[in-house]
């Protein structure tokens, strides 16, 4: 039982870098791809096909319809370490998803060590939400995760969220606060920090960042955040991204961010991420990006926040976007979201777990399954060949392997006939 469901290519139909074929006959297996991510996801549908002893015999010729598929953990609200960001990076491999974005800094945290700024880890990484315990990689810590995950064909793209969200780093060096203040911060609103667009000290401090960044990223992108910056005037956000885009280009990196920098002129290559579904400023924001010929990620809040409640008894989660059940997740189509957004000017699907009330594993993996499968397969398969009851039994067939494995999924009642 496969997720996410194969495309089912036709003969003439070329795989692609992440595409293969496989033939299963009498027990033998025989995988054809042009590629390494092609011959590693044939191996992880012949592993979800072997689940429940020797495969039947098959013939799959398989691509994925988007090129980034990928999950976001924000290790900044609360932080979670080496072991647990593998065993998500696991979870991510087992359904074909190629990208893990990893927020690595916000208000409450600095989650990596910078050697030419070493007080971020330092002061920076010792805060997390209400108090609980912080704390940061070290770049040796870091080049093990980035290993980990190209070892399973996913790439890690870090998230420095500027220029708001920073408080963390204010507090590490005050002289970046000016006089609008430098205390730690450990609760949960959002908007209230900002750098100072108009201080040379602020580019220093990004290039330092992002210089040792970019020289532990394997991957094209570097993200550097750009939401929910209420306390930057829209002169200064202007201003600040025409100086911190080029700096993310002098290292050799791909620019990366939230819907809000569509509203600035953007360089080649740009990536920005959709997210804000409640009101038409999300929509407008995502065809301002294509209109700049800007590539879209589609993380749609209503569909694929895996930080939000699947109902009104999920004990952990928020609810502002409102409550995302499993078939909300996997019932929608990237290509007719926006209207002005179509296939072509999309990159891909992302999911986005916020940590604000998410403290362990358990918490982590209780929000993220069964939803991810959904969004999986959203970013994999043909619009064509999915249907919800096919998903559904498909899904359903998981749950062995997650219960062996002592995996703390959500049992949704639109999956599984009893609960827990
Ligand atoms: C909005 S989505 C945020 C985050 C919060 C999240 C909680 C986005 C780009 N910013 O700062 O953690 O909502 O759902």
């Amino acid at each position: 039982m496969i997720v996410p469901a194969p495309a089912m290519l036709g003969p003439g139909e070329p795989l692609g870098p992440e595409g293969y074929r496989l033939e299963v006959r009498d027990g033998e297996a025989r995988i054809e791809a042009e590629g390494a991510a092609g011959r590693f996801y044939a191996a992880q549908t012949l592993r979800a096909l072997s689940a429940d002893g020797p495969p039947r015999d098959v013939a799959i010729a398989d691509r994925p319809r988007f090129a980034w598929r990928g999950a976001m953990l924000d290790v900044a609200r609360h932080f979670f370490g080496v072991a647990d960001v593998c065993r998500v990076i696991d979870h991510l491999a087992a359904y074909k998803l190629n990208v893990l974005h990893l927020h690595l800094s916000d208000d409450q945290g600095w989650r990596l060590a910078i050697g030419a700024r070493p007080r971020l880890a330092e002061i920076g990484g010792r805060t997390a939400v209400g108090g609980d315990p912080g704390g940061a990689y070290t770049q040796d810590d870091y080049r093990e995760i980035v290993a980990y995950a190209a070892d399973r064909c996913v790439t890690v793209v870090p998230e420095i969220d500027t220029p708001g969200h920073v408080q963390a780093a204010l507090a590490s060096y005050p002289e970046l606060a000016g006089d609008r203040g430098s205390d730690p911060y450990t609760g949960t609103e959002v908007g209230f920090s900002t750098l100072d667009a108009h201080d040379d000290a602020t580019y220093r401090f990004l290039d330092d960042v992002l210089r040792e960044l970019a020289a532990l990223t394997p991957g094209a992108y570097l993200h550097i955040g750009g939401d929910e910056a209420h306390s930057t005037s829209a002169e200064d956000y202007r201003t600040f991204m025409a100086r911190v885009q080029p700096l993310v280009a002098a290292h050799g990196k791909r620019v990366a961010g939230w819907e809000e920098i569509a509203s600035v002129p953007l360089l080649d290559g740009a990536v920005v991420q959709y997210w804000n579904t409640m009101g038409e400023r999300g929509p407008d924001l995502a065809r301002a990006a294509a209109a700049q010929g800007a590539r879209l990620l589609m993380s749609p809040a209503d569909r694929v926040y895996l930080d939000m409640k699947y109902d009104a008894d999920t004990p952990l989660g928020l609810d502002w976007a409102g409550h995302v059940e499993v078939r909300d997740s996997y019932d929608w189509d990237p290509a007719t979201l926006v209207d002005g957004v179509g296939e072509e000017a999309i990159a891909g699907v992302e999911a986005p777990l916020w940590t604000e009330t998410v403290r362990t594993m358990r918490d982590v993996e209780s929000l993220l399954l069964p939803r991810l499968c959904a969004v999986a397969e959203v970013a994999w398969s043909p619009q064509r060949g999915r249907d919800w009851e096919g998903f559904r039994a498909r899904l359903a067939a998981q749950a062995p392997r997650w219960d062996a494995a002592g995996i703390a999924y959500h049992r949704s009642p639109q999956v599984f006939a009893t609960p827990a």
